[in-house]
């Protein structure tokens, strides 16, 4: 090898093309070069001195991109100083600069001869200089940075070829106060090749962080961080002040705050871009915009809202998210049910809710009146506004639940309510708006209570009064009814008068008294309320107010012998006529006297029983209107009864409409016990005054056929209309009906009376459902019905509607009939089944002794069937007072939601009844239960074995199916064909409202 370092410096630089980059560098983002030696195409013009040192050499790399670089090696000669510096670099805003060396440097050891004056480093100087001061050049002005050294010459490689490495050294100098500078490169011996030499600063370059946009920043020399404030891109808004920290080393640190695009805008890349068509967004933020939600667009880009679809609308609060929505259609399945002047009226939910939850009804009330056009009779309607008065409960507007009570309306007269399903959108489309009308008729009402009564003239012993029709008499007013008492008396003891028209004359009273009066109005719907209680004193006897002082005394004994005369007569006279039931005297004034005697209940009137009349045609006229025969119209035969046809006709009394009536006759060849027992029920009846208790219109004695006179119930019996109309009624029709039959049963037991023959074979039903207590009979109560059945003690009885204390030993009470009125809350709620089924009635007693008890019918609420087992407590005092029934029966009427829970069977005995010992309520829950329910064991296994598939095969099922799988008794035929056509309908349509 040729040892001229010369020639080993042309090695050197051979080599060069080996170590220089391949491809050009990328320099880091955060780095400003000042210089680049490599950059350079042409001559760099550095300054070397003396010219036979640093030399300048041009050479290319592997890609033939030209490269500058100097070498210098004077190793062989000793005191070398050779200077290279480089063109003035001016500093730009750099306080702190960065030098970047590369280069390579001969061992000293691979030269022969040079040990002694060969070196193996080089200095690196600079000089800071405002402006370029050409080749002036003086050595002492540059202030040193460092020594290089390379960090090893030569690399060995594994196979012994030495190659020449790169060396790369990074020095800072700074900071820096001049606008420029200048570097030099001594060297002072060493065999260098400066291969490229590389200037700069750093710093933190343009960055967007949040979206806040932060400019280039060159950090200052010393360690603080520059603290830059960033500003939002387009479209966004600052949220919190964004702020981030540029480090010496030029990098960019803790970002605080931010921006947010504006609506309409959403974040991609670091910008804000606007929505697209079909997208919006409402609100600042850095979220996504959103697809238009259901029924709504938006055709245009960066939308902030999307618009309704036609016929579809926005409420004012609902959120741009939520779809549009629109009106609900109108509300289904009006029903209405009208008792006297008030209505119930049910609806359903309406079919499209216009996709909306907020719905609320309004119900509008109208009086519709026919209006004849031009004398025609086909008139057209004319509609106006209810009056004020109207009440609505809860309310008539903003109603949540599906049903509505409307009082106060005017007897006999014809509504049409509008009821509007409203949701949050109605008020925007007021064409769009839809409602339910339902027409009704008000039936007849009591009459409303007297209010003015004035007294015209008073004496010593009478006093004459007048007094106002009432305000809503809803009909004929037949007669008043006038109740007074003496005040001291309290109640304990009154008088009762009856007078057709407004004003009555009370003779007979006692002088200087005060008594208290109350009138009430009647009219073929039964009584109106009480007027208030009225005061009147009468006029003190004469001979005592003109007295003179010293005759006081004398006066006071004479008046106190007469007033105890008076007194005594008056008493004897009042006992005698109510012992000898006296007559009416007159025929418009009947004058009926409850004295202490008599009473059960202090003020209450009480039953008499006719069998205390020695003659008890005596007590038939004493209670009961003798009819002229001719008065009556019958029109067609409609039962029988024990003793004759029951028909129907018609009355017409004189200066009286004619009514409908029911005529019970007695067929000829009757013995005198038997015209007696026929009679009684009108003795009965006529004591009983109560719109649930049927009405004696009065009896046909005086000439034959004997006829009992009542009114007309269009609906026949309760049992067979019930079977009749098997599950028609809603919960609150059935409801209403035994609140009718409780009500009449409370009247009666107030009255002292017993029924013992309560069933609903005996309650009649009118056209508007009003179900009244009738059947009234003495012996023939139990002689008379089919259903009643000898008992051990000889006496005939209906077992399955009798308490049991009664059956065991007669002891027939008000409590024994809320016993019955259990069962016929059973039959009502089973729609006429027969209780207990086919079971013999000696079973039935075993049964009911041991405790067990009629299981709930199908669908039947739970608060009824508690109210059933109430009224079947073996201990009758347990068993619940009929006005106690009422009340409970009011609630549930008040409260129709809560006959919706039905009770539920969880455990059933094998046996048909239910253990009354269990705790809990028992109800019907699944098909299953109801069939182990209805003890129809053996048919729920035949139906397992029939293998039906679906419901609808179920629906199809008749009697005859069922008879073929075994099912004979007619009762659980009919009501599992029924139940299972309600299943189906129910898993077709859902539950039916109550
Ligand atoms: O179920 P129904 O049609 O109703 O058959 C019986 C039959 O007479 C024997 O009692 C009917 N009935 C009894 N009283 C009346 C009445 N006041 N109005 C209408 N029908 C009556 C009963």
């Amino acid at each position: 090898m040729d040892c001229n370092p010369r020639s080993l410096l042309f090695v050197l630089l051979l080599l060069l093309s080996c170590v220089i980059p391949a491809f050009p560098v990328f320099y880091p983002p955060n780095e400003v070069n000042l210089l680049d030696s490599k950059a350079s195409q042409g001559e760099l013009g550095w300054i070397s001195y003396p010219s036979h040192g640093w030399e300048e050499i041009s050479g290319v790399d592997e890609h033939y991109t030209p490269i500058r670089t100097f070498q210098v090696c004077n190793v062989m000669d000793y005191s070398q100083n050779n200077w290279l510096r480089t063109n003035w670099i001016p500093r730009q805003s750099a306080q702190k600069i960065y030098v970047e060396l590369k280069f390579t440097l001969r061992d000293c050891n691979s030269i022969p001869l040079v040990l002694g004056t060969c070196k193996e480093t080089f200095n690196l100087l600079y000089l800071e200089a405002d402006d370029d001061q050409g080749s002036h050049f003086q050595e002492h002005q540059f202030s040193k940075i460092d020594t290089i050294a390379a960090d090893e010459s030569f690399t060995q490689t594994d196979l012994g070829d030495r190659i020449l490495k790169l060396n790369t050294e990074v020095r800072e100098v700074g900071p820096m106060t001049k606008k420029g500078f200048y570097l030099a490169f001594q060297d002072v011996g060493a065999c260098v090749a400066l291969v490229s030499v590389r200037v700069y600063f750093k710093k933190c370059p343009h960055t967007v962080r949040n979206l806040a946009s932060f400019p280039d920043t060159v950090p200052m020399d010393s360690q603080s961080l520059v603290e830059v404030k960033g500003s939002c891109v387009n479209h966004s808004k600052e949220e919190e002040p964004p702020r981030m920290y540029c480090s010496t080393e030029g990098e960019w640190l803790v970002p605080i705050g931010k921006c947010l695009c504006n609506p309409g805008y959403e974040e991609r890349s670091s910008t804000c871009q606007t929505c697209r068509a079909g997208f919006y967004k409402s609100t600042l933020g850095n979220m996504e915009c959103s697809k238009c939600p259901p029924h709504s667009f938006a055709h245009h880009e960066g939308s902030l809202h999307c618009g309704c679809e036609k016929n579809y609308f926005r409420a004012e609060g609902d959120p741009a998210s939520m779809a549009c929505t629109r009106p609900p259609s109108a509300p289904r399945n009006v029903i209405s049910s009208i008792n006297e002047t008030s209505v119930i009226l049910e609806w359903s939910w309406p079919e499209d809710t216009g996709g909306r939850r907020d719905i609320t009804f309004t119900v509008l009330c109208k009086r519709c009146r026919a209006v004849a056009a031009n004398g025609s009779s086909s008139g057209t309607q004319r509609c106006e506004p209810c009056r004020s008065n109207v009440r609505f409960l809860p309310r008539a507007m903003g109603l949540h639940n599906t049903t509505v009570t409307v009082g106060d309306l005017l007897a006999h007269t014809n509504y049409t309510f509008e009821i509007e399903a409203q949701n949050g959108v109605s008020s925007l489309a007021p064409k769009m708006r839809q409602y339910a009308a339902v027409t009704i008729t008000t039936n007849q009402a009591a009459p409303s209570p007297v209010a003015v009564i004035k007294k015209e003239k008073t004496t010593r012993s009478s006093v004459s009064l007048s007094w106002q029709e009432p305000e809503r008499p809803n009909g004929i007013i037949l007669d008043y009814e006038i109740k007074y008492y003496e005040k001291e008396e309290q109640e304990t003891s009154y008088t009762i008068l009856r007078a057709r028209g407004c004003n009555v004359t009370l003779n007979g009273l006692k002088p200087n008294t005060a008594y208290l009066l109350q009138i009430r109005a009647r009219t073929a719907a039964g009584y109106g309320a009480s007027s208030p209680t009225f005061q009147f004193e009468t006029s003190p006897d004469s001979a005592f107010s003109i007295s003179s002082e010293s005759s006081q005394v004398v006066l006071i004994a004479i008046s106190s012998a007469v007033a105890i005369i008076l007194l005594t007569v008056l008493l004897y006279v009042l006992i005698s006529r109510f012992c000898c039931r006296s007559k009416s005297k007159h025929p418009d004034e009947k004058r009926l006297h409850f004295g202490n005697g008599h009473l059960r209940l202090p003020g209450i009137r009480t039953y008499v029983d006719p069998h205390t009349y020695e003659d008890p045609s005596q007590a038939v006229h004493e209670f009961a209107k003798e009819l002229d025969a001719s008065c009556i119209a019958i029109d067609k035969v409609v039962g029988a009864g024990e003793f004759g046809e029951v028909c129907s006709g018609r009355l017409k009394l004189p200066s009286k409409k004619e009514i409908c009536v029911a005529i019970k006759t007695l067929k000829g060849g009757y013995t005198d016990k038997q015209r007696r027992d026929f009679l009684s029920e009108a003795s009965i009846m006529g004591q009983f005054d109560h719109p649930n208790i049927i009405r004696l219109e009065g009896v046909v004695t005086r000439s034959k056929p004997v006829m009992i006179v009542t009114e007309y119930m269009e609906n026949g019996s309760l049992d067979s209309f019930l079977r009749k109309h098997d599950a028609q009624f809603t919960g609150i029709q059935l409801v209403g009906m035994l609140r009718g039959i409780a009500s009449g049963m409370k009247y009666l037991s107030d009255m002292g009376y017993v029924h013992r023959d309560l069933a609903a074979r005996n309650i009649l039903v009118n056209s508007n459902l009003v179900c009244k207590v009738s059947d009234f009979g003495l012996s023939r109560v139990l002689e008379d019905d089919p259903e009643a059945a000898y008992t051990t003690r000889g006496g005939k009885i209906p077992i399955r509607w009798t308490a049991p204390e009664a059956i065991a030993y007669r002891k027939f009470t008000s409590a024994s009939d809320a016993w019955s009125y259990g069962i016929v809350l059973w039959e009502v709620m089973s729609y006429g089944e027969r209780p207990y089924w086919e079971m013999s009635n000696q079973d039935v007693i075993k049964a009911v002794d041991e405790g067990y008890r009629l299981p709930p019918p199908m669908d039947c609420p739970a608060t009824l069937y508690q109210l059933m087992l109430d009224c079947w407590q073996k201990e009758r005092n347990n068993r619940p007072k009929f006005e106690q029934i009422v009340s409970i029966l009011d609630k549930l009427i008040r409260n129709p939601g809560s006959l919706k829970i039905t009770a539920n069977t969880t455990s059933r005995p094998a046996n048909l009844l239910l253990d009354r010992s269990s705790s809990e309520v028992p109800s019907v829950g699944t098909m299953g239960d109801w069939m182990d329910g209805m003890r129809t064991l053996p048919c729920k296994e035949a139906f397992s074995g029939v293998s039906y598939s679906s419901c609808d095969t179920l629906a199809k099922t008749s009697t005859e199916d069922l008879k073929k799988v075994g099912v004979t008794i007619v009762g659980p035929q009919k009501k599992i064909v029924s139940s299972l056509k309600a299943l189906d309908s129910h898993n077709k349509n859902g539950p039916v409202p109550v």
